[in-house]
């Protein structure tokens, strides 16, 4: 049998968009999944407290899970998973598009026919001698108005605890699935069976995964396969799988945007309220953005999302925006009381742990929670550690799983069915040299070249060469679920359609680092002093020196107060290298060049003014 009760049948290519549809679909496909991974159990996930609890027990009687010092942080657990399971793989991730032109160059494509027959024949008995659990979740708040269902079913408790935190997870999403709904269905197997082809019992580890890891999306049917993986983006296939590859496809036929964005809520000291879109690559400190605390009197930050945005014009003819997901599953390396106080708070309690360090008094720590580490610890991989050990205490890519509403500065409006206007969207990476501290576009096409020229130094969030610079278009390289020059040419149509309600758009660089390597700009709470520029920009009070990268602000025009900067570190932050630039320029051209025919010719003129522009530039 094939892994699909929806596409074998399928006539030929592109004849089909859209996903199975009510309940009866959803209950032959579950049939299905069982007579082809063979679980010895079936469990249908209402999302209740007590399913939770009975998870939990179980997942601690097995040692998966570890449960925390009840009072240092209470309803919490620590999870260690397999040394080889630590991150997105973004080389086995898939677009399995009818048309390998419709993945375009940036995804790995594989012929939806023989992506079917292999997931075929890995997923068959993959489940033997465990449960699968159906778990019926909703990406945004249920009834909202671009609010999704989707159904997993795994063989992973962590996955369904995991969900449970991150989505609207149970009963009321399984309900909201009427006879001719739409839902999203994602099979998910760690493909690690407990049983043999001979029916000989295998023995269980304490985090199940597979050596070979398969993520594979089928656009036009919309389904979602993942095997072989337990961890982060690669299982929790309502986050990146769902709520940016397949709502990627959805928003593109459908006039929206689903993008890798936080959202947040800013109150300047005279009262006026924004709300900020903005796209950075994985571990880039969206978090902390998200949760920025002001270093300035007066600034109110309030966070509705840290990771994913979908976006729509409203009636109004605005862009609003919604936070698809429930909770965060945030990068722990880094986060501190004074780095992300914020977000300390959210992970208090009732959160779970991945590949962080264990106290001896049954607390968590990781590099960076506090300035000075503890004498002793046991390390992500369970073994003994000192600061002596010579090795991080957590792995870079560790996590944890927090509720949002935990968040002590989320939102009144982070669930609101709409979502809220969106006046500016922020676009940035981590970048040692050239992009200045902060840049507006001059224009909506402006914007959307500055998105599709994002690059970043490549972080532990992915497996590969961590430091390496890549381009990283909008952020969605790795979640892109079509081709990224259509997608390019979508922000176009949509900016189109805004008119001059559109957002403003800027590019901001919290990393540049001076010529012995150190970062010029403190960063974190110290990020207000740029958004109070861009909200000064939004109100027409501060002006902009023009030029061939878009609006800078001169010295004068940021609020700089009390912070230690020499003047070469502001030069550096500030002003344009056009020797730089015009090897960026280069850079831009070869990243561009790899979309052939399809590049939209608005970003092909924007790249041709600014190697002009800078031909010329002193
Ligand atoms: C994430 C990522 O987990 O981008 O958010 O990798
Ligand atoms: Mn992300």
């Amino acid at each position: 049998m094939t892994p699909s009760t929806f596409s074998p049948a399928l006539p030929g290519p592109s004849l089909r968009t859209g996903g199975p549809r009510g309940r009866q679909a959803l209950e032959s496909w579950v049939r299905d999944m069982r007579v082809l991974a063979q679980p010895d159990r079936i469990v249908w996930i209402d999302g209740s407290e007590a399913e939770r609890q009975r998870i939990t027990d179980e997942m601690v009687r097995a040692g998966s899970l570890i449960p925390l010092d009840p009072e240092l942080r209470p309803g919490s657990h620590l999870a260690r998973s397999d040394p080889d399971d630590v991150a997105r793989v973004e080389d086995r991730t898939f677009i399995c598009a009818e048309r390998e032109a419709d993945a375009g160059p940036t995804n790995n494509w594989r012929d939806p026919a023989a992506m079917r027959e292999e997931l075929g024949a890995r997923f068959a008995g993959a489940m033997r001698g465990r449960t699968m659990y159906v778990v019926p979740f909703s990406m945004g708040p249920l009834g909202g108005a671009i609010s999704q269902l989707g159904v997993q079913v795994t063989d992973s408790p962590y996955v369904v605890l995991s969900t449970r935190i991150m989505t609207r997870m149970g009963a009321a999403a399984l309900a909201a699935i009427g006879p001719d709904t739409e839902w999203v269905p994602a099979a998910h197997t760690v493909g690690m069976p407990l049983v043999a082809d001979d029916g000989a019992a295998l023995p269980d580890v304490p985090w199940p995964s597979n050596a070979v890891k398969i993520i594979a999306h089928f656009p036009e049917t919309r389904e979602i396969w993942s095997y072989g993986s337990g961890y982060g983006g690669n299982a929790l296939l309502a986050k990146k799988c769902f709520a940016l590859r397949i709502a990627s496809v959805m928003a593109r036929e459908e006039g929206w945007l689903a993008e890798h964005m936080l959202l947040l809520r800013l109150t300047s000291p005279a009262g006026r309220t924004h709300h900020i879109a903005a796209a950075f690559p994985s571990a880039c400190g969206k978090t902390n953005f998200a949760m920025l605390t002001p270093s300035r009197p007066g600034w109110k930050v309030e966070t509705i999302g840290d990771d994913i945005a979908w976006l729509r014009p409203g009636e109004d003819g605005r862009l609003w925006a919604i936070n698809p997901e429930a909770g965060f599953f945030g990068v722990a390396p880094g986060t501190g009381e004074t780095t992300n106080p914020t977000a300390m708070a959210t992970m208090r309690s009732n959160t779970i742990f991945t590949n962080v360090a264990l106290t001896p008094e049954g607390d968590v720590w990781w590099e960076g929670r506090t300035p000075e580490p503890p004498a002793e610890l046991t390390d992500w991989r369970g073994l003994p550690w000192t600061p002596a050990s010579g090795r991080p205490a957590a792995h870079p890519n560790a996590r944890f799983t927090s509720p949002a509403d935990q968040c002590p500065t989320i939102s009144s409006d982070w669930d609101t069915l709409d979502g809220v206007p969106i006046d500016a969207i922020v676009f940035g990476g981590r970048r040692a040299s050239n992009v200045p501290l902060v840049s507006e576009a001059a224009d909506w096409t402006d914007g959307v070249f500055m998105g599709a020229t994002i690059a970043s130094e490549q972080t532990a969030a992915a497996e590969g060469p961590v430091g390496e610079l890549r381009f990283d278009p909008f952020a969605m390289l790795p979640f892109c679920g079509y081709d990224m020059a259509d997608h390019w040419a979508h922000w176009l149509e949509i900016g189109g359609r805004l008119g001059r309600h559109a957002p403003r758009v800027f590019r901001v660089n919290w990393f540049r680092k001076d010529d012995e390597g150190r970062y010029v700009w403190p960063g974190f709470g110290d990020n207000i002093r740029v958004l109070d520029w861009i909200v000064r920009r939004l109100e027409h009070e501060v002006g902009a020196a023009v030029s061939p990268i878009g609006l800078l602000p001169r010295r004068h025009d940021l609020d700089l107060a009390g912070l230690d900067l020499s003047d070469a570190a502001v030069r550096t932050m500030l002003t344009l290298d056009p020797r730089g630039w015009r090897s960026e320029a280069r850079r831009i051209e070869q990243h561009f060049g790899r979309f052939d025919g399809n590049l939209p010719a608005p970003l092909a003129r924007r790249l041709r003014k600014l190697q002009h522009d800078l031909a010329d530039y002193a």
